[in-house]
């Protein structure tokens, strides 16, 4: 069958775009693989989530008398035997361990970490809501043999790739190795992602905003009259905008990159003026997002710089998150600088 006959499959785009440079030695190839194989698993489990017993809490039994998991521990589980045994990476983060996870004494140790959220959003799969797969690929920095935290607390400048995977009406897996964004549908028939969406651009503004709402009177003064401005009715702007938030970042995020606009998540500093608390995580959730909107050509800011930019200092850090389109985020980032005390 001709290659063109079949389409572009994920594993084709990741061969044919390394092929351009001559340093590059399968490895990334060989990840993305990995990645959609733990897809392919998770999206047929999100699937075929209201028939099995993988819904609702640790601790019951179901039918076989076998104890019930949920599925972001199963999603977990997945992820990990995905990366931990093909020599790839040399330490993994997810959003489901509290330490970093280290690659198994009998396992080679390779030249990549990992951050992930395996299955986020998964507070709204009980109402059959989209949910999604996040990951982050750093190179490894230290020089033992093998991987430690200073391989997973790097800037997003930094990354290799990032992606996520939606399990929505279709499964997409969306990703940047840094040139570009392409989106992949997976075909169920053939098993395959193939390329569905390549280089996606997000609008230069849009007219959609996305955020839980229901937090604006902890927000800092600078969000609220943001916030304010946006649904002011002005003709020739296309204000008030519309109002779009599924509570599930992957799929937020998705529909910003494709429709553009912004989603936020503030820091709460009215409810805990102390401690400033934003609720999403820095390395496997911000930052990859940070860096597949950059590459799309639009922008992620904490309000207050790149997200790209933030020095981690933990593996569960958080930050306040606004991203989409380039001039709703400099727009937001004006409101801040100008009504926020620093
Ligand atoms: P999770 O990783 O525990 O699923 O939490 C992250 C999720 C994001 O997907 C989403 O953007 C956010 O939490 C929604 O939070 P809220 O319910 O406060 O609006
Ligand atoms: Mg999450």
């Amino acid at each position: 069958m001709a290659s063109d006959t079949l389409g572009t499959t994920l594993t084709r785009h990741v061969f044919e775009q390394q092929k351009g440079h001559p340093q590059a030695t399968g490895e990334l190839t060989g990840i993305l693989n990995q990645i959609a194989l733990a897809s392919k698993i998770m999206s047929r489990k999100v699937n075929r989530a209201g028939l099995a017993d993988v819904l609702g809490y640790t601790g019951e039994e179901n039918v076989q008398g076998e104890e019930v998991r949920r599925l972001d521990e199963l999603a977990n589980d997945v992820f990990i035997a995905a990366f931990d045994h093909l020599g790839h990476f040399c330490v993994m983060a997810s959003e489901e361990v509290d330490d970093a996870i280290p690659i198994p004494d009998q396992y080679q140790c390779g030249h990549y970490s990992i951050a992930f959220d395996p299955l986020d959003g998964s507070s709204n799969i009980d109402a059959n809501v989209s949910v999604g797969t996040i990951f982050a690929i750093h190179h490894k920095v230290s020089s033992g043999p093998r991987g430690e935290n200073q391989d997973l607390l790097q800037c997003g400048t930094e990354l290799v790739a990032a992606g996520y995977v939606v399990y929505g009406s279709s499964t997409m897996l969306v990703l940047s190795t840094g040139r570009g964004v392409d989106g992949f549908t997976l075909d169920p028939e053939i098993g395959e992602f193939l390329l569905s969406h390549p280089g996606i651009r997000i609008p230069e503004r849009g007219k959609i905003y996305s955020c839980n709402e229901g937090n604006y009177p902890y927000w800092s003064e600078g969000v609220r009259r943001y916030i304010d401005y946006i649904k002011t009715p002005d003709k020739e702007s296309g204000r008030p905008y519309s109002t779009r938030y599924i509570g599930s970042m992957v799929a937020d995020i998705h529909r910003t990159l494709l429709y553009g606009g912004i989603f936020m998540y503030p820091a709460d500093t009215k409810k805990n003026p102390d401690k400033a608390a934003p609720k999403l995580r820095l390395l496997y959730e911000c930052s990859p997002m940070a860096f597949l909107l950059e590459n799309a050509g639009g922008a992620a800011s904490t309000g207050r710089g790149r997200v790209l930019e933030v020095t981690p200092e933990g593996l569960h850090q958080r930050v306040p998150f606004f991203g989409g389109s380039l001039l709703n985020v400099r727009e937001l980032e004006e409101f801040v600088e100008r009504y926020d005390a620093k």
